[in-house]
């Protein structure tokens, strides 16, 4: 994954349905940019430089993979979408949106097309006003003040009327804090840590990731699976126990929900694989000593995902003693989860096929991954 930019953008419209432009336009952000984390009160503003309408203006702040540049050919695209059209080139003319790029991470960008922060940020009270609410303290990158200051200091003496009518962040659409933990489960390689950590980025949600990398059976296991399976299953389990009941337990005040890339029960499907039937029945009687203490997710997602590109991805991570693990071995735990699932109707289940999407790649699969879950 590449590195998240936080950028904060204006938003004014004096044309057609104002109010609807904007919502539009914050609709489209979150669909093809990125997570909309803050979104300011609605200003009824006079157009300033120009004789026209007066303007609903107001800011948002973004996060996005996107850069600088790609991110103000989106907004332009949103623009076109959205019915602009620009036929001056020397005079500012009505529209029915204007999406400008303020501030980009701490970044100070001087080319043709772009200059951030805007040029015009410190001298207009309708980017300034609607931009303390959600950012007072960010402090401009070139005059070193905060916007809280640069707007006590701003001489644009327009008259702004704050509207009582508030903007809908389509991030809050999800209600993913109805739940208080959600597992995403699936096979090695489907993708699970990325979208739980990507759910708890997004949503504000602490992250409970799988520890396994330290654990010291694993590549003794796929080097020798009966000499180790259940040592390895053993440790796992003692592993994931701690873990969760040392996580679940501390409460995060500052945190809507918990996430997590894995469920305990996998210990007893992949045990089930990996053990013979002896073993198993063994493990089996202390595994549901351990589960029957433990909190259980209240939302389960199984990623689904076709065993070659699991392939792809197992090998694409890396991981040394993966490298050999067989089409054969991943269909084992494939059916192995399908049949746990099958057997336990009393788990709230979403089952979702991610062969046909890349929602590490692609914002728009992710976006069809998070509305099957909210489904
Ligand atoms: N945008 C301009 C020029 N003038 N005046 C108001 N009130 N609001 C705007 O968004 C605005 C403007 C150029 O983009
Ligand atoms: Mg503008
Ligand atoms: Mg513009």
């Amino acid at each position: 994954m590449t590195t998240i930019h936080k950028a904060y953008i204006a938003l004014g419209s004096n044309l057609g349905d104002k109010f609807k432009n904007l919502q539009k336009a914050i609709d489209a952000i979150h669909e093809k940019i990125g997570s909309v984390k803050a979104i300011s009160r609605v200003y009824k503003t006079p157009a300033l430089g120009f004789d026209g309408a007066d303007f609903f203006n107001t800011c948002i702040a973004i996060e996005t993979h996107l850069s600088a540049h790609k991110l103000l050919w989106a907004l332009l695209e949103i623009e076109t979408s959205l019915g602009r059209k620009r036929t001056s080139k020397v005079n500012y003319e009505s529209r029915s949106i204007d999406l400008d790029v303020l501030l980009f991470d701490d970044e100070v960008i001087e080319s043709k097309q772009l200059n951030v922060p805007h040029p015009q940020l410190p001298n207009r009270k309708f980017v300034l006003e609607p931009l303390k609410d959600i950012a007072a303290q960010v402090q401009h990158p070139i005059l070193g003040e905060t916007i809280l200051s640069l707007s006590e200091k701003c001489t644009d003496k327009s008259v702004l009327e704050p509207q009582n009518i508030w903007l809908k962040n389509p991030t809050k659409s999800y209600k993913f804090s109805n739940y208080n933990y959600i597992a995403v489960e699936g096979n090695i390689g489907a993708g699970k840590t990325s979208l739980a950590t990507m759910i708890a980025h997004d949503f504000n949600a602490k992250l409970i990731l799988e520890r396994f990398a330290d654990n010291p059976f694993l590549p003794k296991f796929y080097k020798e699976p009966k000499r180790y399976a259940f040592t390895l299953e053993m440790s796992f389990l003692a592993d994931r126990y701690q873990q969760i009941s040392d996580d679940l337990s501390q409460l995060d005040l500052f945190k809507d929900f918990i996430v997590s890339d894995y469920d305990i029960f996998k210990s007893l499907i992949f045990s089930k694989i990996t053990l013979p039937e002896d073993e198993f029945a063994l493990y089996r009687k202390l595994f549901y000593q351990v589960y029957k203490d433990i909190a259980k997710p209240d939302l389960y997602v199984y990623l689904y995902q076709n065993t070659e590109r699991l392939q792809a991805n197992i090998k694409k991570r890396g991981r040394n003693y993966e490298q050999d693990i067989q089409d054969d071995y991943l269909d084992k735990i494939n059916a192995g989860y399908l049949e746990f699932l099958k057997n336990h109707p009393d788990f709230n289940v979403k089952l979702i096929d991610i062969s046909e999407k890349d929602f590490v790649k692609n914002r728009e699969d992710y976006l069809w991954v998070l509305d099957k879950i909210k489904n």
